[in-house]
């Protein structure tokens, strides 16, 4: 089993890219926002709860998708691994994982970080908010607090993937193609 987190600022391409590695791979793409956003579409208790956090750009409990996680690892079967999209997010996020995944006999193998500067960011969220109906992409006081919310809150984690070995840094700006080709250059060393 592989275990791959996609990790970078919003709108970096975590989820284009983890789409199409999962399906390279055969691992399961495993994405935190888009579970949230189908708690929220289905008028859930849960979704009702978090709508307004994830409107505001603010991180959700950690419980909240730590469990998400633990669910659906545990229901899956048939794949070779993992594509974490968008989680971890905290390094108690993280830890729990690192603990999620040891005690099921796997590991954190790569930690792939999209680098992607503010202007760009900013650029493709607009962009996205036309077409994806997304309260957290239409209004730039959010996107900003969302990138804000990425430096304070995730990037530590980035470090925490450092200490542990299994960080890499990707150039996270081009064609979405060439992005691809960087990051499969890096899961080629793990498989
Ligand atoms: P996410 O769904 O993870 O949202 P994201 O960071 O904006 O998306 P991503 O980086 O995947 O961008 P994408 O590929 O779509 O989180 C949403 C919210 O959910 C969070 O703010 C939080 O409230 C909550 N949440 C989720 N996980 C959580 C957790 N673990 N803990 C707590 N809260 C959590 O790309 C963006 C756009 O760029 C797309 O339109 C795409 O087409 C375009 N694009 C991609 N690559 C490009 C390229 N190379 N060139 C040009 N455009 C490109």
């Amino acid at each position: 089993m592989i275990n791959v987190l996609m990790f970078g600022p919003p709108g970096s391409g975590k989820g284009t890219q983890s789409v199409t590695l999962a399906e390279k791979y055969n691992l399961l793409h495993l994405s935190t926002g888009d579970m949230l956003r189908a708690e929220l579409k289905a008028g859930t208790g849960l979704g009702k709860k978090m709508e307004a956090i994830m409107a505001a750009g603010e991180l959700v409990p950690d419980e909240v998708v730590i469990e998400m996680i633990a669910q659906k690892i545990d229901s899956t079967t048939g794949k070779k691994g993992f594509v974490f999209d968008g989680f971890p997010r905290t390094v108690e996020q993280a830890e729990a994982l690192q603990k999620m995944l040891e005690v099921r006999g796997m590991k954190i193998d790569l930690m792939l970080v999209l680098e992607v500067n503010d202007v760009e960011l900013m650029d493709r969220m607009k962009k996205r908010a036309l077409v994806s109906g997304r309260a957290d992409d239409a209004d730039e006081a959010v996107i900003n607090n969302r990138i804000e919310v990425y430096r304070s809150k995730t990037e530590p984690v980035i470090e925490y993937g450092r200490s542990t070995g299994v960080s890499r840094q990707v150039d996270g700006v081009g064609s979405i193609e060439d992005i691809f080709d960087r990051l499969c250059s890096h899961i080629e060393t793990i498989i």
